[in-house]
């Protein structure tokens, strides 16, 4: 890596001769298939952005200019270029350099990010705050054209055209979200560089000239001659350009120099700017540009040959979900499926193959997905919408407002709930109890393992009323599935193991690692119940009630934050019971964001596994004794 080993600062960058630049870019590939291969990560979308990564340093003073990366999972040739080269064989693990942007590890990195279509609502306030401040310095937002299609990166375009800042938008189109990309918006930028749109208006202009009797031919020549004034008309861009844009593009954005020389035309244009360019996602690691959407996020893989080291274990949780669904849309043929650009990722891909026609990739529009699915409820339909915990959040008001106030029948399939691990704080799904407990009318479960999720599934397409189901990241517990889905009765939990000194209420993929603590538990001589809870919402007042009067203490068990969880649900109960309730430990983690690292791990140090509920318990216990000796 002879020049980028010379990099410690984008002023390093700046002294490297622009024919050199290049080789620069092959390098920053080599480094980040390196790391990649080694740790996971975000590959294709980073290797997409290599040159425009090289010119933005290039150009632009960072930090006192500065640049938002929209979704920030193509952030690691910034990381590199900034100051974090030694440190990046630590990339997303415990303790080392983030996968996405983050503050608090360095200044190059003005805004966190890690959802999609933040960038420019937030770059439009940093550059409304320098116009404020009366400074000078260029604000640039990077977006990519599947992030365009979420409604704040809209709600943000919308506004600056109209506040008339200095600000640079860089559209990133590689005509690719994880999967290719979908929707009006997409269609209109692939129009734009395939020149489509154009050479159709002129097409179609021509033959209806060329189809007036006698003169038409000739006028269809002179048209010809004002053919620089139709294509003006029609400018590519132009939607940009109505919503107060200046429109560049579309420009090849793996050509350093050109990127370059743009780059330093736009920076002195005094209004907002939309720099359209194209990229191919993957460029540069064959695998990945055959496959950019295996290599989007990846798990570690063999880089000399791109295969993957190693399966799950066992049919994953999202895996199981998708095939349950499958079994029951077939049974049911008002059973509709709705994911936010993420088919692959929630399993719905054999669906989507099986049921076309009830199948929508709404693009990265989680608000929309869930108010379009609360129209289908209202018509009749059984829509599920699979999403991830933390992309969910962005819906809260749809699901409040949409979905709980009408009591519509939309089944949300919550995947990634609880600790996802190295993609970090803005992933983990630990809120996602707390913020649907409180709305009337929801029903809550999660699975204890995969063959419970089906179930579960089965069940909620017969509550009349929105349901959602949080199942966890990863491979489940390596369990049968049964052929039948069974209903299982709405608010009942499950006795796995009964005992007398202490029970524990364990929520969704706690319940096994709960069973394990108890067997610890009994070898210190503790007798401990098990309860899988199935539902957090209705809870099981009779079960809970009558383990409350047996027991000693009462533990609850959850991949959650405590506040506003499933334990925080059980004491409300019992003191709504008004009864004298032995002492409750809440297990959970305790108000903070968790950060990125490997998934064990987290539950090793919040005491989430095995080990760390028995100790909890045990010392629990102990404390409660002492307290009645
Ligand atoms: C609100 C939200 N929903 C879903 C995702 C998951 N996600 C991460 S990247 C991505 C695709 C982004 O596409 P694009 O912006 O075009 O960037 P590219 O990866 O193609 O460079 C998706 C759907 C997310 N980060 N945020």
């Amino acid at each position: 890596m002879d020049i980028l080993d010379k990099i410690d600062s984008p002023a390093d960058l700046k002294k490297i001769q622009k024919t050199k630049l290049p080789k620069l870019a092959d390098e920053l590939r080599r480094m980040i298939v390196g790391t990649v291969s080694k740790n996971g990560g975000h590959l294709s979308s980073n290797l997409g952005v290599i040159e425009l990564t090289i010119a933005l340093n290039y150009v632009f003073n960072f930090p006192r200019d500065k640049v938002v990366w929209d979704v920030g999972h193509q952030s690691y040739a910034h990381k590199l270029l900034t100051g974090r080269r030694k440190l990046f064989h630590t990339l997303r693990q415990d303790g080392g350099i983030a996968g996405f942007p983050r503050r608090e590890e360095s200044p190059y990195d003005v805004f966190n990010t890690g959802h999609s279509g933040t960038s420019i609502s937030a770059a439009l306030g940093m550059a409304k705050a320098r116009d404020m401040r009366g400074d000078d310095n260029s604000v640039i937002a990077v977006i990519g054209d599947g992030s365009l299609s979420s409604g704040l990166a809209f709600e943000g375009l919308n506004n600056a055209g109209s506040i008339k800042s200095n600000l640079i938008v860089v559209l990133n189109d590689n005509e690719m979200s994880i999967s290719p990309n979908v929707g009006a918006m997409s269609a209109h930028l692939s129009s734009i560089i395939t020149g489509e749109r154009y050479n159709k208006l002129k097409k179609d202009i021509e033959s209806v000239i060329k189809a007036i009797p006698a003169i038409g031919e000739q006028i269809a020549s002179f048209a010809h001659k004002l053919d620089d004034g139709i294509k003006g008309m029609f400018i590519p861009g132009r939607l940009f350009e109505d919503l107060g844009f200046k429109y560049v593009g579309p420009i090849d954005g793996h050509n350093i120099n050109l990127l370059i020389d743009t780059l330093k035309k736009v920076r002195k244009l005094e209004r907002p700017i939309l720099l359209h360019i194209v990229t191919k996602k993957g460029l540069g690691y064959l695998p990945a540009e055959e496959r950019p959407d295996n290599y989007h996020g990846t798990p570690p893989f063999d880089a000399s040959n791109g295969n993957f080291n190693r399966e799950p274990s066992y049919t994953t949780y999202t895996k199981a979900f998708g095939e349950a669904l499958v079994h029951l849309a077939g049974e049911n043929e008002k059973v509709v499926a709705i994911t936010a650009a993420m088919m692959d990722g929630t399993g719905l891909k054999d669906f989507a193959e099986r049921f076309p026609e009830r199948f929508y990739d709404v693009g990265i529009a989680e608000q929309h997905a869930v108010t379009f699915a609360a129209g289908l409820a209202t018509e009749g339909f059984k829509p599920v919408v699979a999403v991830y915990s933390t992309f969910l959040q962005r819906a809260y008001d749809q699901i409040l407002h949409d979905v709980c106030q009408m009591n519509l029948p939309v089944i949300f399939a919550i995947d990634r709930a609880g600790i996802v691990g190295e993609d970090g704080p803005t992933h983990q799904g630990m809120f996602d109890i707390s913020y649907l407990r409180s709305l009337p009318n929801m029903t809550i479960m999660a699975p204890k393992d995969e063959n419970e999720l089906g179930q579960m599934l089965g069940t909620a397409l017969t509550i009349e009323g929105p349901v959602a189901i949080r199942y966890p990241r990863g491979s489940g517990v390596g369990v049968e599935i049964d052929k039948e889905y069974k209903k299982i009765p709405v608010g009942q939990g499950e006795i796995l193991r009964e005992g007398t000194d202490c029970a524990i209420l364990a929520v969704g993929n706690r319940v096994y690692p709960s069973l394990e603590a108890a067997k610890m538990l009994e070898e210190k001589g503790i007798s401990c119940a098990v309860i899988n809870l199935r539902f957090v919402k209705p809870l099981d007042r009779e079960l809970i009630k009558e383990m409350s009067q047996k027991v000693k203490c009462i533990v609850t068990v959850e991949e959650h934050l405590l506040m506003g969880g499933a334990g925080s649900g059980v004491l409300e109960l019992l003191d709504d019971l008004f009864m004298v309730h032995p002492p409750i430990l809440r297990i959970g983690v305790d108000d903070c964001f968790v950060e990125h690292a490997n998934p064990d791990l987290l539950r090793e140090r919040y005491q989430l596994d095995a080990n760390g509920i028995f100790k909890q318990t045990l010392n629990f216990f102990n404390k409660c004794q002492k307290k009645h000796a």
